[in-house]
Formats: structure tokens, sequence, C-alpha cells
């Protein structure tokens, strides 16, 4: 059975214990889909069109689609459709429900993942083409919040692909341990404000993780949406962060994508986070590969993250607003953001502190992301101050 009804968690468990039999008969088997797999993979896609989710996967993934992609398995990986909507199916409450194994997935699946892309980048059409990268400077943004009324923080982050390597589901144990001991010496050879240390997940003392997490710095564990899609295979192994001595820039290593980016500090001067990360890119892209596609930009695993893989959020505070959180939202969907809770996407916003980022991060430079958030966070401070 492929996906057993024990429960959602069990869907990671069921991806990590089986994948490398998939793979292994479908080489065998000439890269075609078996018979027993497929029709397992109906029977999942039965259940799932009849659940009420409201994820982009189940909005777009028609009978047809479905049927068009089903047996198909790309060059490299033999990679699923199964392999890419086994989280969103696992998970019906996701916002997205889709990652690619591999970056051959894009195209090999690309009759669910445009539509999909299109509709979260906001018209991001499978006719265009990422910009080339652009970052500007942060000295162009002012504070958001000089008299620090509203914003508790701010962070601007960005995830990257290593060149060589897959994406996580199909990263083998000694790729982990590769990737890791490359990238920890890569960051150990930063200086200047960017000097600083890894810290390995894996013999982690338990208290020290979750004040990490607590504290905003670390990725959680356990994340079912990551879990399903194949994300978590030999956790905590490989995984790790790598801090500067100011703890306001910081690397993830090998959580959902390869490389997460992050630039942090207390308040809302969103230019001088922005300028930290973007000199932390280019220190480290001196010294690693990154994956860049043609048309895709910035190659990632989640979709979402696509193009110039920029989040820029503030952890924010807005009384008013918060007492109408359709006027909120509609006022952040105007303004392309997205509203996250205080320990980030599906969580609750504690204490009335949202997580507001921009939301699309394709079709536009870094520079035009930034700016987007900028400027939707003012307008957001405005109705606060005029409500
Ligand atoms: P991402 O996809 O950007 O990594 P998540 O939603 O998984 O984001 O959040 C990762 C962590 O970053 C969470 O602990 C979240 O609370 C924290 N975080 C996000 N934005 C801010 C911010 N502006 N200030 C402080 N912490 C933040
Ligand atoms: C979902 O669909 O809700 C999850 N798979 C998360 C999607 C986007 N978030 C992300 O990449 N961090």
């Amino acid at each position: 059975m492929l996906i057993p009804p024990q429960g959602r968690l069990r869907c990671g468990v069921f991806f990590r214990q089986t994948q490398s039999v998939i793979v292994r008969h479908y080489a065998k088997k000439g890269k075609e889909v078996d018979k027993a797999t497929l029709a397992e993979m109906e029977k999942q896609y039965q259940k799932f069109a009849n659940t009420s989710s409201k994820s982009l996967l189940k909005k777009h993934l028609t009978k047809e689609i479905f049927d068009k992609l089903k047996t198909r398995t790309t060059p490299s990986f033999n990679s699923t459709l199964l392999h890419c909507i086994n989280s969103g199916m696992c998970n019906p409450d996701s916002g997205v429900g889709i990652y690619a194994p591999d970056a051959e997935s894009y195209k090999v699946f690309g009759a669910i993942f445009d539509p999909i892309i299109e509709e979260y980048h906001r018209g991001f059409k499978k006719t265009d083409k990422h910009p080339e990268s652009c970052y500007g400077s942060g000295k162009d943004f002012a504070n958001l919040d000089p008299d620090n009324a509203f914003i508790v923080s701010t962070r601007v982050r960005c995830g990257r692909s290593v060149q060589g390597y897959p994406f996580n589901p199909c990263l083998t144990e000694q790729q982990y341990a590769e990737l890791e001991y490359k990238l920890c010496s890569a960051l150990h050879s930063l200086e200047g404000e960017y000097y600083g240390s890894y810290m390995p997940l894996a013999g982690m003392d338990k208290q020290m993780q979750q004040k990490l997490i607590d504290d905003h710095f670390l990725f959680k564990e356990g994340d079912r949406f990551l879990e399903a899609a194949g994300a978590s295979r030999f956790w905590p192994n490989g995984r790790g962060i790598f801090f500067n001595k100011k703890r306001n820039f910081l690397v993830w290593v090998n959580e959902e994508d390869h490389i997460r980016i992050i630039s942090m500090e207390k308040g809302g001067d969103l230019g001088r986070v922005y300028d930290r990360m973007i000199g932390g890119v280019e220190a480290l892209g001196k010294k690693v590969k990154f994956s860049r596609d043609e048309r895709l930009g910035f190659l990632t695993f989640c979709p979402t993250n696509l193009g110039t893989s920029i989040r820029a959020s503030v952890h924010i505070k807005l009384p008013k607003l918060n007492e109408n959180k359709e006027k909120m939202q509609k006022l952040a969907d105007k303004y392309h953001l997205q509203v996250r809770g205080t320990s980030g996407e599906h969580s609750e916003a504690k204490g009335g502190v949202h997580d507001i980022s921009n939301k699309r991060r394709m079709g536009l430079t870094e520079y035009e992301a930034i700016k987007e958030m900028h400027d939707g966070i003012k307008a957001l401070i405005k109705a606060e101050c005029n409500a």
C-alpha cells in the first residue's frame, strides 16, 4: 500500500521507507511507472479529489492533468507525480501542496507546476522568463518604524541550491554529509561581519535547539508538509545552522533547501537588514556555485520560492487591524503581502504579532520584491494609524 491510512504523519515515513524501492523498480522497468503504483496513485488521487482542500494543488490538479502526468518520470532521478504531490495529498490543509523532488520535475510535470506558479506568483506565465538578479541597495529604504511603535523585528531571507546536487528527496545520506561539509567549510571562511561558526543539528542539546527555535533563529523540527514531501530523510544528519558573532546573519543548511541565507534584527530597519543579506549571499556565492535556471531563476524545492527566493518579513503588531482580520487580509492582498503567524507558516499569531512578508518572488527582481514589501508594510502601518 502506498499511502497508509493511519494518518498524515505516517505519510513521510512511507515516503522514506519506499522511495528507494520505487526508484530501483522504475530503473529496472525503463522508467515506467508500474501498475501497482499507478493503481495506488489513482486511489489516493480519488480520495484527495473528494476532500474540501483549499490548496492550489487541489484547484489545479484536474483529472485531465492527473491522467496526463501520472505515468511520467524524470530522466535523472525517476521522480513521479506522486513524489511531487504526496505532501499536498497527505496534508489537505496545505496552502500550495506541491514540491519538486528534482529540478527536472518543473518541466516534466509542468502541466501542474505552471498553473500553480502562475497563481502563486501573481501572473508568472509558462511563457515568462524570470529577470536577471538585481539587488539594488538597501540605502533606498528608510526605517519602516523609526519610533519602534509597531515592528518587533525584520528579517530578509533567500534560498539557494548547490550546483550538482538534487533537492532533498533525491539526496543520498552521503550527499547530505558532503554538502554539509562543503557548506560548513565555505561558511567558516567568511570574514568581517559574516565571521562566525556552524552548529550541526545532529548532537545538538534539545534544550538549546528549542531555545533557538523559540528565538526564531532555527528551523522547526517535524514539519509534516516537508516530511511527506520526502525532505526529512536521515534527519538530523547533514542539517545545521551558521551564526555570525552578532547573531544577525544566519545560514540554514539542508533544511527545506540546501541553503537559506537569513539576515535579521530587532526593529524596522529594512534597508540595513537587506544590505546585510546581499553581502552574505555575494560572499557565499564566491565559494559555492548556486543553481539557477534560465527561466525559473534560482532553483528551490518549493515552487513558491523560485525566482528571487526572497522573503522579506516583519514581525508586527497592528492591534486595530488585528480586530478586523478581513480588512487586514484585504490590505495584504492588495499589496501582494502574505500574513503568517508568529512562529512562521502554519502557526498562530501570538500576542497579536503577525509575520507579514512579500508573497511573490518570481517575475520581479530582488530589489522590486523588497520594494513591494516595503510599500505594503508602510501602507498597513498607515491604515493602522487611520483606523
Ligand atoms: P521561511 O520560509 O522564511 O524560512 P518560516 O515561516 O518557516 O519562514 O519561518 C522561519 C522562522 O523565521 C520562524 O521562527 C519565524 O517566526 C521566523 N521569522 C520570520 N520572520 C521574522 C521576523 N520578521 N522577525 C523574527 N523572526 C521571523
Ligand atoms: C503548503 O503547501 O502549505 C506547504 N507545503 C508550504 C508551502 C509554501 N511554503 C514554503 O515554501 N515555505
